[in-house]
């Protein structure tokens, strides 16, 4: 196959865009696929300033290079985990591909906050899904990361394979509150929110992962341990079915939905939030879903600790 811009040898094939690029124009086609997006989304400008979420994969990882190419002001936050071996790996990944770009990274550590949040110890403490726990305070330090550093935006490395792995969950059980919500960006609904944006939503994991060879960004390869199984890897793979049945569903799904259904949903989002009582940023109770799961997790290890006073 040739190379569809040039004419040269293709090294990539795009089912689903009917398209075969060699390595300069592949790199030229993701850049501008990026700036379109963030384009037409009306996503961030080159004035403001980005805070991007990168967790040492190849999506976020690309997605902070590709931005620092194209000149946007960005700063990278790396949230450890804790677990394990993975978060080990994944922070030095980020820390390299930092330190060899000279670009500003902001890291914080579960496990040295508050009593200690690593993902596993809140799971068991708290007896919730490592996921659950896990997403729980990653969008809290996000969204605070972003408020106290006087970022404008914040943006995740999330592409279409997880966008239309998340619709299909969604829709599957016509979850209309987060049908309302599933859109590439999202406009702050309290003052200590930022922009939310995710500007690979409409780019494949594979075009990001031939991406990320291509631009030899050494990124971790491991998924997380606790991803096995969840359900969001069946959808994946019902789609990808589809996928190779008939290239470009993936894409039509997703971006249609943003286009036409969307909006119809987006009309019955939720009230605003109010304050958090105890550590003031948004909640839709007296207090947000990262202090509900701080207390609990405070209360059992001051249960286990009176229990273990009384020798039992
Ligand atoms: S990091 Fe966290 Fe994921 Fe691991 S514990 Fe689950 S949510 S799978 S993106
Ligand atoms: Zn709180």
């Amino acid at each position: 196959m040739k190379c569809t811009r040039c004419k040269a040898k293709a090294e990539v094939h795009l089912r689903a865009h009917n398209a075969g690029f060699c390595r300069p124009c592949y790199l030229e086609y993701f850049r501008r696929q990026v700036e379109r997006a963030i384009a037409r989304e009306r996503m961030f400008t080159t004035e403001e300033r980005l805070l991007v979420a990168v967790s040492g994969g190849k999506d976020s990882l690309a997605l902070w290079d590709v931005l620092a190419e194209l000149g946007y002001h960005t700063t990278g936050l790396y949230l450890g985990l804790g677990i394990g071996e993975y978060s080990d790996g994944s922070r030095a990944k980020v820390e390299a591909f930092a330190a060899s770009r000279s670009l500003p990274l902001v890291v914080r550590s579960l496990s040295e906050e508050g009593p200690g949040l690593a993902v596993p110890d809140v799971a068991t403490a708290t007896r919730r899904a490592p996921c659950a726990a896990c997403g729980a305070m990653k969008r809290h330090f996000f969204d605070a990361a972003a408020h106290e550093g006087d970022f404008d935006v914040l943006l995740t490395g999330h592409n279409l394979d997880d966008e239309a792995a998340r619709l299909l969950g969604n829709v599957l059980r016509w979850q209309r509150d987060h049908l309302a919500r599933q859109r590439p960006v999202l406009a702050p609904t309290h003052p200590k929110f930022v922009r939310k944006v995710k500007p690979l939503y409409l780019l494949s994991e594979y075009e990001t992962a031939v991406y990320a060879f291509m631009r030899r960004i050494d990124y971790v390869v491991e998924e997380c341990p606790n991803a096995e199984g969840a359900t969001q890897l069946v959808y994946k793979d019902a789609l990808n079915r589809l996928e190779a049945a008939s290239p470009g569903t993936k894409l039509a799904f997703v971006k249609e939905f943003v286009r036409s259904a969307q909006p119809l949903f987006a009309e019955r989002e939720r009230d605003a939030p109010g304050d958090c009582q105890a550590c003031g940023m948004p909640a839709y109770g007296a207090l947000c879903s990262f202090c509900t799961l701080v207390r609990e997790v405070e209360a059992k290890r001051a249960r286990r600790a009176a229990l273990a006073g009384l020798g039992v």
